[in-house]
């Protein structure tokens, strides 16, 4: 054979090949069961959205306008509070108790470098193997993080970044880009950094010498800021811009798009209009409940320096026309005009959708990688356990299978929606049976679309969150269970078990804002075997029998005992018992974190040890008293009431 022939028989192969794959994507798309997909996640977005009672005054009609095409979910969660392990966990749909990426100091880790996640076939790149083509745009995975040639060609759409930012007009990091900083016109405690800054657009910053926004995406770093009407677009803007210019074009395959909204993630700058919508003065405060906090385990909040915001913020807010909590009303706003301002991207994308040839065979997923805190419990952040950070809103609509307008109130959480969408677009059911074969850990909730109230599922009663712990892995290395936190919610309840063995529960339909933790009284035998079930549920889904926390800190043990002697008499006695020679300290605090008293700190040996101190000095309220050993650290609660 001459070498012509050789070149002219391998170029028939190759346009017979590109024939058949052709004639393949056709007869897939031709098919009534192949539909699009396009995914809409925002990035730290709560159950501030209308009809989900989250805050009173969220104002999001265009999610609202899916909310009435698909079906709500009133109870969603995400499997993860924080941003890397729960989208992480979302696009490969396997819980973060079983590949050990929950957050803590993991959160400067790629997630691929977990050896479960390594070579997982995460949902695009399933898709991508059944004849779908791939497009994102914005926050799809954790910035820094990402690994984007699971999409089949460059992530073309607009940036993942949270600016414009505050500049100087000069610096720059090492890595060639400017730096951030802070807003000017905000208290330093509350803007905390450049991370901490909220105000609209219209408040150009000024930083040293230099007045204008930069952007963090392209050069030239300035973002462009004349007027409302004459300025640069925001990357969520970008992002739903060119979302909808696809919508406009002919394509010869399925498509799946993830379109990745930055906002509300801080800083939380955006158009003036959306801050108009809410007038400082008519803003509402969340419900809050004043040391709500004291009947929760310790290792929830202590050493957690998000657990002081709201306290920082009250302590920078002058009494002012609008009353002495100032700058929360002007975060609460602030979240707000960005919820909103998210809602109109959702606007702009539905509505190319509608007037597309796209309108009736395209799915469309709304959501949020997991909630965030309005000042309850203090917090005024994610990464906690609480409804507030795993409550997430979630609209499925499935064109010719999902009820229009439909709620379902059953628990549900990030990992189904892997499963879900296999099922609707009648892919192959295990993506990593030929690689690493671990299974999906969600289950598809198509008979929650097709029956909202009656449809039974093959998944779990309770949707199954994770927190980390306060143990610091090494890099890359997966966190054992026993050293996170874990919680289930079911349609009426949340239980949670923490690192040390800490217990919460909470009764949702009497206590809507978990405020009153159950399990730290003595229980009836009926309200002690829900606790128990919803117990058992969490190590099904965990896969364990029993949780082993860490022997030495199970077995080291911190008591206190207050009693009062008389007006001049009040002691307090505690008890501790070592397993081993180890150095201890005690300590008690206000309720400000101050240290106030220094009782032990020395090497003391293993056995039972107990002491007492007095309080008279002090005045009454609430104090803390922590006990620290290398392995060990426990906070107690005293009252004095004088
Ligand atoms: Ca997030
Ligand atoms: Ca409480």
């Amino acid at each position: 054979m001459g070498i012509n022939s050789a070149i002219k028989i391998k170029y028939i192969k190759f346009i017979s090949a590109c024939v058949t794959s052709l004639l393949i994507s056709i007869s897939i798309y031709g098919q009534n069961d192949v539909t699009n997909v396009i995914i809409i996640i925002c990035d730290d977005l709560n159950d501030s959205v209308e009809g989900m009672g989250g805050h009173v005054q969220a104002q999001t009609p265009n999610i609202d306008r899916l909310i009435d095409m698909g079906v709500q979910f009133t109870n969603a969660h995400a499997n993860a509070p924080i941003c890397g392990p729960s989208r992480a966990s979302l696009w490969t749909g396997i819980y973060p108790s079983k590949t050990g990426y929950y957050g803590h100091n993991q959160q400067q880790n790629r997630w691929r470098n977990f050896p479960i996640m390594t070579d997982a076939i995460t949902i695009m790149e399933h898709y991508n193997n059944n004849g779908f083509k791939l497009y994102g745009s914005g926050k799809v995975f954790h910035n820094g993080h990402e690994d984007n040639s699971v999409f089949n060609q460059p992530l073309d759409g607009g940036p993942s970044s949270f600016g414009p930012f505050p500049w100087d007009g000069s610096t720059m990091h090492s890595w060639g880009k400017p730096q951030a900083f802070g807003h000017s016109i905000m208290p330093p405690n509350i803007r905390d950094s450049k991370w901490g800054g909220f105000a609209p657009l219209s408040e150009i910053p000024t930083v040293d010498d230099y007045t204008g926004w930069m952007k963090d995406w392209e050069e030239p770093w300035g973002f462009q800021y004349e007027s409302e009407m004459d300025r640069g677009l925001m990357p969520d803007e970008i992002t739903s811009i060119w979302v909808s210019e696809k919508l406009t074009e002919t394509h010869d395959n399925p498509f799946f798009i993830v379109a990745g909204m930055n906002r509300p993630h801080t800083p939380r700058y955006a158009p003036k209009e959306f801050f108009d919508m809410f007038p400082l003065e008519t803003i509402i405060l969340p419900p809050y409940l004043e040391n709500d906090l004291n009947d929760t385990p310790s290792i929830l909040w202590e050493n957690n320096y998000q657990s002081s915001a709201l306290t920082r913020f009250l302590a920078d807010s002058a009494e002012t026309d609008i009353g002495s909590e100032m700058w929360w009303k002007k975060w609460v706003q602030s979240y707000l005009a960005c919820v909103a301002f998210v809602d109109h991207q959702v606007g702009v994308i539905l509505d190319s959708l509608e007037n597309s040839q796209y309108a009736d065979n395209t799915i469309v997923i709304f959501t949020s990688d997991h909630g965030y805190h309005m000042g309850e419990k203090n917090f005024l952040s994610k990464t906690t356990i609480w409804e507030e950070s795993t409550r997430i809103p979630l609209v499925v609509y499935a064109p010719g299978v999902s009820v229009a307008g439909a709620k379902v109130a059953h628990p549900v959480s990030l990992i189904d929606i892997y499963p879900t969408l296999i099922d609707l677009s009648a892919l192959p059911e295990n993506p990593n049976i030929g690689g690493n074969g671990y299974l999906l850990d969600g289950y598809s909730i198509r008979p929650f679309l097709e029956n909202p109230i009656n449809g039974t599922w093959n998944g779990p009663p309770v949707a199954l969150n994770h927190l980390h712990g306060n143990v610091n892995p090494d890099d890359n290395i997966p966190s054992p269970i026993a050293e996170n936190h874990h919680s289930v919610r079911s349609s009426r309840y949340r239980y949670t078990l923490t690192s040390d063995g800490e217990e919460e529960f909470y009764d949702h339909l009497n206590d809507p804002n978990e405020w009153n933790n159950l399990a730290i009284n003595d229980l009836d035998d009926a309200t002690l075997s829900l606790l128990e079930w919803h117990k058992s549920e969490m190590f099904d889904l965990l896969n364990i029998s029993t949780l082993n926390i860490n022997e030495l800190t199970k077995s080291d043990e911190f008591n206190l005992y207050q009693r009062y002697l008389g007006t001049s008499n009040w002691t307090t006695q505690i008890e501790y018992t070592l397993t081993r020679e180890t150095q201890v300290k005690i300590e008690v605090f206000n309720i400000n974190g101050k240290k106030l008293l220094s009782l032990v700190n020395e090497s003391k040996p293993a056995g039972k040890h107990d002491m007492s101190f007095d309080l008279s000095k002090f005045s009454s309220g609430l104090y803390f008293c922590k006990m620290t050993t290398p392995t060990f650290s426990k906070t107690k609660k005293m009252i004095l009431s004088h």
